[in-house]
């Protein structure tokens, strides 16, 4: 029997600077998502979208004011989705299915952590542009996307939140994979981490055989599974530029291919792929939706999709 990929969509733009993430969950359908998991060879059952009120609906600032030096906008909201999503990710994974998560701007990722770590030991490779690993305290935009795996990690709290933590999440065992656009304060943060960081300059040095080799390796030691976080800003502007914060130097189609295809020739080995998240997709800034599908088949190589 193939094993079962859920999809779940979590059409939010609370957590970015720019609307039109929120379409990302439709455009990624819509660029073929279930076909090209079912030619991977896995069941797909799609459970639709979360419930996510429009943010016109909502004030920023009417539950997290702006207290000097401490910035989450919309943080209330990102609770309710957080709470929400960790609840279908769990209940997707004590059924024996993988949960896919679409985005959705990057803070969906909290309710990811918190789901797949609920009853069990994770790692997380992070592939990002960036750090994500701001905090109230030092984000200088205040947009939740710039946190979420901070905030998972519980000891940097947002907003003084339980919601917000990972249980299982092990930071030994995050892995940033190809780094190239960090705040000050979030270098020292990730420089204090226990977690390890692959900056772009990395994968030129090693090439991504290898920083994807030792980067499953730390993320997988000692864990029951890992979580995977593919934020599209990961790859470079050319490939992908429907994203709100494109930064050049970054991943090539091939190499953000191989590193997933990295990912499913190890799931298949050891079972170890718990879930996954592919996010920041933006229709509004995307070119004839190149960029959403782009994370169709970034998540079919993930998933175990093949060449041969
Ligand atoms: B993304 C920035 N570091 O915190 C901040 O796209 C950008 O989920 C965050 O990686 C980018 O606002 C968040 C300047
Ligand atoms: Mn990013
Ligand atoms: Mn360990
Ligand atoms: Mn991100």
């Amino acid at each position: 029997m193939s094993r079962e990929v859920r999809i779940i969509g979590a059409p939010t733009d609370y957590g970015a600077n720019r609307r039109g993430v929120d379409m990302g969950p439709s455009a990624i359908r819509y660029a073929g998502l279930a076909d090209e998991l079912t030619a991977a060879g896995v069941d797909v059952v799609d459970t639709g979208d979360l419930l996510v009120p429009t943010a016109e609906t909502r004030d920023p600032t009417v539950d997290e004011p702006e207290e000097e030096g401490r910035k989450a906008k919309f943080v209330r909201e990102v609770e309710d989705v957080s709470l929400r999503l960790a609840d279908q990710v769990a209940e997707a994974i004590d059924e024996g299915g993988v949960p896919l998560v679409l985005g959705g701007d990057h803070s969906v990722a909290i309710g990811c952590l918190s789901g797949s770590s609920r009853d069990a030991d994770i790692g997380a490779i992070w592939f990002d542009a960036h750090g994500d690993y701001n905090t109230p305290e030092t984000s200088p935009s205040g947009n939740i996307h710039g946190m979420p795996l901070a905030a998972a990690l519980g000891y940097r709290d947002l907003a003084d939140v339980e919601w917000a933590n990972a249980p299982g999440l092990s930071e030994e065992n995050v892995v940033w994979v190809g780094l190239r656009s960090l705040d000050e304060a979030e270098r020292e943060g990730i420089r204090e981490s226990e977690g390890t960081a692959f900056t772009m300059s990395d994968i030129d040095e090693h090439g991504m055989s290898e920083i994807i080799d030792r980067a499953l390796e730390i993320a997988t030691d000692g864990v029951d599974g890992i979580h995977v976080s593919l934020d599209l800003d990961w790859l470079d502007p050319n490939e992908a530029p429907g994203v709100g914060t494109p930064v050049h130097g970054g991943a090539t189609y091939r190499e953000a291919h191989y590193a997933l295809e990295r990912v499913a020739e190890y799931d298949e080995r050891h079972d170890g792929l718990r879930s996954m998240d592919v996010v920041e997709v933006n229709p509004v800034l995307d070119e004839h939706n190149q960029t959403a599908k782009l994370a169709t088949e970034l998540a079919a190589s993930a998933l175990g999709k093949r060449i041969l």
